[in-house]
């Protein structure tokens, strides 16, 4: 029986055009590279998104009308870095909420845990280990009210009709009146998109080739890492950023778990990633298409990140 990584590779490098789900990037290693890349000057996202979630936490606050107690859950919290802010303008003001960060890494849930009970000891914090959908069907039962948080421009890397169903999910495991805060990377200046992902210092090419040194520890694979590079290319009019591994030369690679072997073209491509950015009007769009109402957009002073408020009528 093979596991759904084996057979995701499987069917993505036997494709015409090979790809590799981005979903994989994530490993011990490449969780770390992330967290290199975040605190990059050219990834402007965080710093961005860092200053909404920092000034303007009262109308955050204002604009829930939320009655106390109320549930926060953050989808894929990670460090919980851009949250902290926000908690604690709550904790301080001595709002009555839990605070419900999931994630699927049980060790970075384990070390928010711990920083927040130092950090911020009034706050009610209940992390969780899992899927979204489990613990989403929870909140549908909560009889507390709930704001969902959906940061990070995480759902840039989600296909189109992808998006779709997942914000469909979320909707379907919401209460009347429940809000979602959701993190959209904004269109704009090209040369600024291209530069947060093809960076001089190779960080992002490390986080890409990470997936086959992956491949190779996990699947019995033999990818001379050397052998591949890294590239990007930002389409302003559609918003699609995608990144690739590149093959420098034309070679075959046995993946022993998968008993394959899979030849790669000289200059062939694998498509590794997906980043949307969006404009103000797609995302009311994709509000309405599943079903929701957009109540506010909250930018950051460049105009670089929107984290929307949507809510569940
Ligand atoms: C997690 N996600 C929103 C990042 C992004 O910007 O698409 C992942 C990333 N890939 C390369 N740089 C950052």
């Amino acid at each position: 029986m093979m596991n759904s990584f084996a057979e995701d590779v499987h069917a993505g490098l036997s494709s015409d055009n090979k790809y590799l789900p981005s979903k994989y990037l994530y490993d011990a290693n490449g969780s770390r590279i992330f967290q290199e890349i975040m605190n990059m000057p050219e990834y402007y996202l965080t710093d961005a998104e860092f200053e909404i979630l920092s000034m303007q936490t009262k109308q955050i606050h204002n604009s829930l009308h939320f009655s106390e107690p109320f549930n926060i859950i953050e989808l894929g919290a990670g460090d919980g870095f851009k949250t902290f802010k926000l908690l604690e303008y709550l904790v301080h003001n001595k709002v009555d909420f839990n605070y419900v960060p999931i994630d699927i890494s049980k060790g970075a849930m384990d070390l928010l845990s711990k920083t927040l009970k130092k950090r911020l000891p009034g706050l009610k914090i209940k992390p969780k280990v899992g899927d979204y959908f489990e613990i989403l069907k929870v909140n549908k039962e909560s009889q507390y009210p709930s704001l969902l948080l959906f940061l990070g421009s995480n759902i840039g890397n989600y296909s189109k009709e992808k998006a779709i169903s997942l914000l469909e999910l979320f909707h379907r495991n919401m209460k009347s009146g429940d809000k979602l805060l959701i993190g959209f990377d904004l269109k704009k200046n090209p040369i600024t998109i291209h530069k947060a992902y093809f960076d001089s210092y190779g960080i992002t090419k490390r986080f890409n080739l990470n997936l086959l040194i992956r491949i190779n520890r996990e699947l019995e694979a033999d990818f001379k890492i050397d052998d591949y590079d890294f590239y990007c290319h930002y389409n302003p009019i559609t918003g699609q950023l995608k990144s690739y591994i590149v093959s420098l030369r034309a070679q075959t690679v046995n993946i022993k778990a998968l008993n394959s072997a899979f030849h790669f073209g000289y200059n062939e491509l694998i498509w590794t990633e997906l980043s949307k950015k969006y404009d103000l009007y797609e995302i009311d769009q994709l509000a309405k298409e599943t079903g929701f109402e957009l109540n506010t957009n909250l930018l950051d002073c460049k105009h670089l990140f929107s984290d929307s408020l949507w809510e569940k009528k």
